[in-house]
């Protein structure tokens, strides 16, 4: 059962496409109204709340307070209450089980048994808001609600399935064939190579450099002959600088973010100053969009989106405050305050929220602050961009994922989780993020595999491999001061290769997986609570299934030799070591300790389900795959019938 419950003026956000009749407000029992407009609800003991989509912490969200309101923070550490997206959706399951959707697109506050143990308060900015109440017997059918009304999940074509090798650093074409010659060399399939910033000519987006790439649509085919797509970054900012084509077909169509008195507002991002192009402005959007034809053109298919937030380094106000200030500490002697207050003064000129204040939207004529439509940004940039990508090339087959996001951004791109770091905790944070976005209808998602701040150590590379091989984004990516962390780096290359192949061989049934809950509205990764009924299961927060058919349970902890796994119903283990050498093992219910070797994975197929296997002998790419050949790994002998996908449509049924 869905209601709709409408409080304000809402903007429209777009995020809903199957909109339902207004219910009264009198029939939204279970929240109370606080004076300042805040929701309040009362949490029972047991009560678990979910959702939230890509925040920090659990996949039960109690015991924190969680912001929507879309930044660019340093590092994902727990005292985060704000990433990249706003994810407005929870479900809280105990004593009642429900889900509500909130669709604004201005700052939301949860604090979620933050202030008072008992109490989830939800706060507004701006009250206008309309809310969505989803009430189901199941956690599922909550989500397939939601779902309902805010549309299928995006799904990329089968070679964004393949491995992402990525580094922000790699400068050109010399450096990428060489990480691509050790792939191959190492026998290591491989789809795509991520272009980073300077690919670009000085940070401007939509243009080549022309001495680290100088022929770029030849270099593209040549690649694509070998099987690898070319996946190029696009920022969300434009370079101001007079002549730069970009720059002034956006200054003169008045296409820029304004400044209270309708001037372009002009921040400073890797550019130096830079402008913005109003992408809540659907005419500048789409001209935006249209812009990706000069990447298309070349041949290219795959793209992110990235400091679409939108991330300020500074605002040109602020600087000059800045330097003004600045004087002031000059010859005086510097005490702690005023040595504190220097460093703050300089520290804090990043990321300011007072950024979004002196930015303006025009929507319908209207000059319309950022803080009333902030967490659209990302979103709006890139459904434009997939809009005008589809248009452009006549179909969809296209990859397209964005940093920053909200729910309704899930039908055009899939989302990165951004800049985590090489820490044994962030493969542990990768797994529940990857849930949590799930919920929302972000199927095609993945972290920085090995992590993209800080140095990666090899075992660190090795576990974070084995989990991101069941991720249907699957990039190695690191920032350009860290340690390499190319797949040959670390010696144990069988290794490394092994799991890359197991990967490849789980293509089939990842790519069938997925395409089947983009179809059906349903998760791709989910928490075992969703699947299993059982009280046990509600806690585990390390375990996830994997489409119909696997459970997961990865090793998160540096020099672990195995884990504790609960196992939630006869479930077979397949310990792999490469898609050709495993062992088995069957269990029953209950808690055990399981080894896992640092070579090792194990996977576990539920009972009565199947999981479909490819041969990778002389596979280098997913273009490699044989779909039509698969194998069969299964809990006993009883016959399964799968139903695999060729393509978006095409589907073959295999029995074994
Ligand atoms: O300020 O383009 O999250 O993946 O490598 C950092 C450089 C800007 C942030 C992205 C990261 C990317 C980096 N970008």
């Amino acid at each position: 059962m869905i209601k709709k419950f409408i409080f304000g003026k809402p903007v429209v956000t777009g995020s809903i496409i199957n909109d339902i009749k207004e219910d009264n407000i009198s029939e939204l029992s279970c929240f109370k109204y606080d004076n300042d407009c805040s929701l309040l609800y009362t949490m029972n003991p047991n009560d678990i709340v979910y959702g939230l989509g890509q925040t920090v912490r659990g996949i039960n969200k109690r015991g924190f307070k969680y912001i929507s309101y879309n930044k660019d923070p340093s590092v994902h550490t727990e005292e985060k209450s704000i990433l990249y997206s706003s994810h407005n959706f929870i479900i809280i399951d105990g004593k009642e089980r429900f889900g509500i959707f909130i669709d604004t697109p201005s700052k939301v506050t949860y604090d979620i048994g933050y202030t008072n143990y008992d109490e989830l308060k939800i706060s507004f900015a701006y009250p206008n808001y309309n809310l969505y109440l989803f009430v189901e017997d199941e956690l599922i059918d909550i989500i397939k609600d939601l779902r309902h009304l805010t549309g299928k999940s995006y799904i990329p074509p089968l070679w964004a399935f393949g491995f992402n090798q990525s580094r922000y650093g790699y400068k050109n074409k010399e450096e990428i064939d060489e990480v691509i010659k050790h792939y191959r060399d190492n026998d290591m399939p491989i789809d795509m190579i991520t272009l980073d910033l300077d690919y670009m000519d000085n940070y401007k987006v939509f243009t080549i450099n022309k001495n680290n790439f100088p022929n770029i649509k030849q270099y593209n085919d040549e690649l694509l002959k070998q099987g690898i797509h070319l996946v190029p970054i696009v920022d969300a900012g434009i370079k101001a600088e007079e002549g730069y084509d970009i720059y002034d077909e956006c200054i003169k169509n008045g296409y820029y973010c304004k400044d209270k008195n309708n001037k372009p507002c002009i921040i400073g991002v890797w550019p130096g100053k830079t402008i913005f192009p109003d992408y809540m402005n659907e005419e500048a959007a789409n001209w935006f969009g249209s812009k990706y034809s000069k990447l298309l053109d070349v041949g290219i298919r795959g793209f992110w989106n990235d400091m679409n937030e939108p991330s300020i380094f500074y605002s040109e106000n602020r600087l000059k405050e800045t330097f003004k200030e600045l004087l002031t500490y000059k010859d005086k002697e510097l005490n702690r305050d005023l040595f504190f207050g220097l460093l703050d003064l300089v520290g804090s000129i990043d990321q300011r929220d007072d950024y979004f204040e002196e930015m303006y939207h025009n929507i319908d004529n209207k000059l319309v602050n950022n803080n009333v439509v902030h967490n659209m940004f990302g979103y709006k940039m890139s459904e434009a961009a997939s809009k005008q990508i589809k248009k452009h090339i006549n179909s969809d087959d296209y990859l397209l994922f964005s940093r920053s996001s909200f729910i309704g951004m899930h039908r055009s791109a899939g989302i990165w989780f951004g800049d985590n770091c090489s820490w044994f905790s962030h493969i542990l944070l990768n797994l529940k993020q990857a849930a949590n976005v799930n919920m929302t209808g972000f199927l095609y998602s993945g972290a920085d595999t090995c992590g993209f701040r800080y140095d990666v150590t090899p075992d660190l590379a090795l576990r974070w491999l084995q989990l991101s091989i069941f991720m249907p984004l699957f990039r190695n990516h690191s920032s350009r001061d860290t340690r390499n962390q190319e797949f040959y780096r670390f010696g144990m290359i069988d290794s490394f290769k092994n799991m890359l192949k197991l990967r490849y061989s789980l293509i089939p049934y990842i790519y069938s997986e997925f395409i089947k809950a983009s179809i059906n509205d349903d998760m791709f990764i989910k928490p075992l609570s969703f699947v299993y009924k059982d009280e046990r299961c509600k806690d585990v927060e390390d375990q996830v299934m994997v489409g119909e058919s696997i459970m997961i349970a990865p090793i998160y902890t540096q020099n672990a030799k195995g884990r504790n796994v609960y196992i939630p119903e006869d479930m077979m283990m397949y310990r792999f070591k490469s898609p050709t050498d495993y062992k088995t093992k069957a269990y029953t219910k209950g808690d055990y300790y399981i080894e896992c070797n640092l070579d090792e994975v194990l996977l576990f197929v539920r009972k009565g389900h199947g999981v479909v296997l490819a041969n990778t002998d002389n596979v280098r790419c997913t273009r490699d795959l044989d779909f039509k050949n698969l194998k069969m790994i299964k809990y006993d002998d009883n016959q399964i019938e799968y139903i695999v996908y060729l393509d978006k449509e095409k589907t073959l049924t295999i029995s074994g």
